[in-house]
């Protein structure tokens, strides 16, 4: 399937190495799913066409015996057992049971979810993660209650909102919990799904396809925004803008850059783009590969969302060195 059919009306993409065959049991599901409903449906026009009370006065209270509904029976549950031994058992159990070894060098992080934010925990550079106790826990600069004084460990821990790079190419784990109510933590373009319990530390882990970068993920989902003329509607164009970057660089007349690169299109770039000719700008998402909360966990349940940036190796690594340096400091939002 093309991934613009993915992305318009089926799945969403889907960029870890695992996630097929979850996509292959939803979609066996939602085909059995549809031959019962078109069955079902037929059965119950059947049933008010042939048993009006025209036609049929009185109930019968003696149970039917019909060869052809017990086949049909028989035949659902054989397939349901086949969905769920053949497909959904193994890849649940390889899942859980089979986490990446120390030769895989898998890369760990540790999530703690609250309402409504994620915090993600990264062990810096020492790659120990530090202790983290609730006493210490201040929603404005400690949301994870990491014992930075006490805990050498702690000392270049890295401490993110909603906020999670990752290099590609590695096998991640990450251990999710939660400070207050029950979350799940979601990764739909990596089929992740793992509930987010307070008191548990839950595992869950995954690989990013190789070569995929949130680079490349952006360049793939790229589309085609068309700059409206003077006296047009502007609304398309800035719904379509919003949240994406720009592939190109514009330039006006006079050579300076009306539209950088990388740079969000809006409103106050009409003009410049229309003078500068531009008809189509190619944009493509932000932060095309998000964290969504798939349990209803409170008010702004609806706002708990947070960004996978995933990079190279490389460039995690300046990234990680970096923020490791500025100790106590959180990425801003
Ligand atoms: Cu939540």
């Amino acid at each position: 399937m093309s991934l613009l059919a993915q992305t318009t009306w089926w799945l969403p993409p889907d960029f870890s190495e695992h996630g097929w065959q979850i996509d292959r049991l939803i979609n066996w599901l939602h085909y059995f799913m549809a031959v019962l409903f078109v069955g079902w449906g037929v059965f119950l026009a059947y049933c008010m066409t042939r048993f009006t009370w025209k036609r049929v006065s009185m109930a019968h209270y003696t149970p039917v015996k019909a060869k052809a509904s017990k086949v049909i029976e028989v035949a659902v549950i054989i397939f349901e057992v086949i969905l769920l031994v053949v497909f959904s058992m193994p890849v649940l159990a390889k899942y859980k049971n089979e986490p990446p070894t120390p030769a895989d060098n898998p890369f760990e992080v540790h999530v703690v979810a609250q309402q409504f934010a994620w915090n993600i925990h990264y062990p810096g550079p020492d790659g120990i993660f530090g202790k983290r106790d609730i006493k210490f826990v201040k929603d404005a600069t400690n949301p994870i209650g990491l014992d930075r004084d006490g805990d050498p460990n702690a000392k270049d821990d890295i401490v993110s909102n909603n906020q999670m790079p990752l290099p590609a190419g590695r096998h991640i784990i990450v251990k999710v919990t939660s400070k207050d109510v029950i979350h799940s933590f979601n990764i739909p373009m990596l089929r992740v799904k793992q509930d987010a319990v307070p008191g548990i530390e839950i595992p869950v882990w995954f690989k990013v396809k190789e070569g995929t970068t949130s680079d490349a993920i952006r360049e793939q989902m790229a589309r085609t925004v068309v700059v409206p003329a003077a006296g047009e509607s502007t609304t398309a164009y800035e719904l379509w803008c919003r949240n994406n970057l720009t592939f190109d660089e514009v330039k006006g007349a006079d050579g300076q850059v009306v539209l950088k690169k990388g740079a969000e299109p809006g409103k106050d770039h009409l003009e410049a783009l229309r003078a500068a000719g531009v008809k189509e700008l190619r944009v493509g998402p932000r932060d095309p590969v998000e964290i969504h909360c798939t349990q209803l966990c409170g008010l702004t349940h609806y706002k708990m969302r947070g960004q996978v940036l995933i990079q190279s190796q490389a460039d995690f690594d300046k990234w990680y060195e970096e923020k490791a340096k500025g100790t106590g400091d959180f990425i801003e939002d």
